[in-house]
């Protein structure tokens, strides 16, 4: 029989909005998630979310011929300035399948050996950045990775050095692009009342927005203007200038071009640095898997620090990729995805949903399912994605990049991205926790560790200091 679904007590007019904090929404629906069970609703201004995560509920919502991606309010509003572009696009607008089509070879496997090069140029700023600090020096770990992630973006999809390790404050353009976002998430849960007041808001917001806009027209028309490197460049940016979807015959317009640059900005770096930030939190709380990982790191990559991994060394980063797969577990960076039924339908044969709901996959807690992970599923243990175990997991119970042809296009780019930067960093680092940071997770769209910070002292050092006991200073002093 049916059962009805679960919902916190209601107010009128604001229906459950106080019942998550601004700040932090996302980790309010973990918390109403562990009160409420696998599946319940919200009433919120404007739209009644139904929020799942447990394996059983969202295996079958992830059947894209009963269920569509839905572009959520809080993405509805990023759509000021990313439009139709592939994230924020719906699957039946016309530039999504045209742009998926043309872009999806250019991040397949044969396409991320050419970002190779790109990719360690940035790596090799950080670990220079790195190994000329003091050793009283801390590093602001979620900074330097937005640093690292941005301008490999940059590079990789449009040949462009935003230059962020030679920047104290972040590049004007990425300040204007994390206003824009934050408003738009913070538009997606203001009463209109509230909307209505906010002038100088608005104001800035739209500001904003032209200023990103004519930096990449700018990209764009240089681009075009340039048949040198419109001949020569293997970059996003060209691929999208040139190419040609195979079921129309027809290319992208300069407007979703635009759309689609800053959706790659957006989509590939907060999250992939969010990622980094968190698989160094979780170094530095796992000794043991810390020693593994430098193992792997010597092994494959060898201990010279100046030699350049190649792919296949990348590839065989194994444990590496365990370590980054685990923390996507426990803290998936673009933690939720929405989705819509095409028809009314019931879930698990017990719960009615009408034509249209909308569905937030709740990625932190489908990733805490007990039936799946077990009792230990708050636990860092990168071992369960060992091969073997990988294979067992039931479908549907691992969902970081989202969900079957609306899944993250950018999936092996980030991961070949993040397994290079770990591996080089690891080759030539120890993490040292110096300030005992207890995690707090900060959220814009994406999680990271807020304020996590940490020191480094290069690798020989370590080694020296752990044999014969030698306090850091005295050992750094002679090296
Ligand atoms: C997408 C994505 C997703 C889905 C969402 C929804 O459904 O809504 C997810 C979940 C993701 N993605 C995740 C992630 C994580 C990481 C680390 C990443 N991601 C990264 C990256 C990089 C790049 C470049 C990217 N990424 C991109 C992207 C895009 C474009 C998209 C859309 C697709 C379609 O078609 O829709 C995504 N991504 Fe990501």
């Amino acid at each position: 029989g049916l059962e009805p679904i679960p919902q916190p007590t209601a107010w009128p007019v604001l229906g459950n909005l106080n019942a998550l904090d601004r700040r932090a929404p996302l980790q309010s629906f973990i918390r109403l998630a562990k009160e409420h069970g696998p599946i319940y609703r919200l009433d919120l201004p404007g739209r009644k979310l139904v929020i799942l995560s447990s394996q059983e509920l969202v295996n079958e919502a992830c059947d894209e011929q009963r269920f569509d991606k839905l572009i959520s309010t809080a993405l509805g509003k990023v759509r000021s300035f990313s439009g139709d572009g592939l994230f924020t696009a719906w699957t039946f607008e016309p530039n999504w399948s045209k742009a998926h089509g043309i872009l999806m070879p250019n991040f397949g496997a044969k396409a991320m050996q050419g970002y190779l090069p790109q990719m360690i140029d940035i790596a090799d700023q950080l670990v220079a950045k790195w190994s000329r600090l003091n050793p009283d020096e801390v590093i602001d770990v979620a900074d330097d990775m937005t640093r690292l992630t941005l301008d490999t973006i940059g590079l990789c999809g449009f040949d462009y050095r935003f230059n962020s390790f030679y920047r104290e404050d972040p590049h004007p353009f990425v300040q204007a692009m994390v206003r824009s976002l934050g408003e738009s998430l913070l538009q997606a849960n203001r009463l209109p009342l509230q909307e209505a007041l906010l002038f100088r808001t608005h104001r800035r917001h739209e500001q904003d927005i032209a200023y990103m806009n004519a930096v990449v027209d700018r990209l764009i028309q240089e681009r075009r203007a340039d048949p040198q490197a419109m001949a020569t460049k293997k970059d996003l940016l060209n691929y999208m200038l040139t190419g040609l979807d195979k079921k129309t015959g027809e290319g992208l317009d300069d407007v979703n071009i635009r759309y689609q640059i800053l959706t790659f900005l957006i989509a590939g770096h907060e999250t992939t640095s969010g990622l980094l930030s968190f698989a160094l939190y979780f170094l530095l709380n796992h000794p043991e898997t810390l020693t593994k990982a430098y193992e792997e790191v010597d092994r494959v990559l060898g201990t010279d620090p100046e030699s350049t991994p190649t792919l296949s060394q990348v590839h065989q980063l194994a444990y590496v990729q365990q370590i980054l797969k685990e923390s996507l577990r426990l803290w998936p960076t673009a933690p939720a995805f929405a989705l819509y039924p095409r028809e009314e339908t019931t879930l698990g044969g017990r719960f009615a949903l009408s034509k249209g709901e909308n569905l937030v996959v709740l990625l932190p807690m489908l990733h805490r399912d007990p039936s799946v992970w077990g009792a230990d599923a708050e636990e860092f243990r990168p071992s369960r994605f060992a091969p073997e175990q990988e294979r067992q997991l039931p479908s549907n119970a691992y969902k970081p990049f989202g969900n079957g042809q609306r899944a993250c296009i950018g999936q092996q780019f980030a991961m070949q991205e993040a397994t290079l930067v770990l591996g080089m960093i690891l080759r030539r680092f120890e993490p040292i926790d110096h300030a005992n940071y207890r995690l707090r997770v900060k959220e814009t769209l994406t999680l990271k560790p807020d304020g996590f910070t940490m020191k480094v002292r290069p690798r020989g050092a370590r080694v020296r200091t752990t044999v014969s006991a030698v306090p850091m200073a005295l050992s750094v002093a002679q090296e």
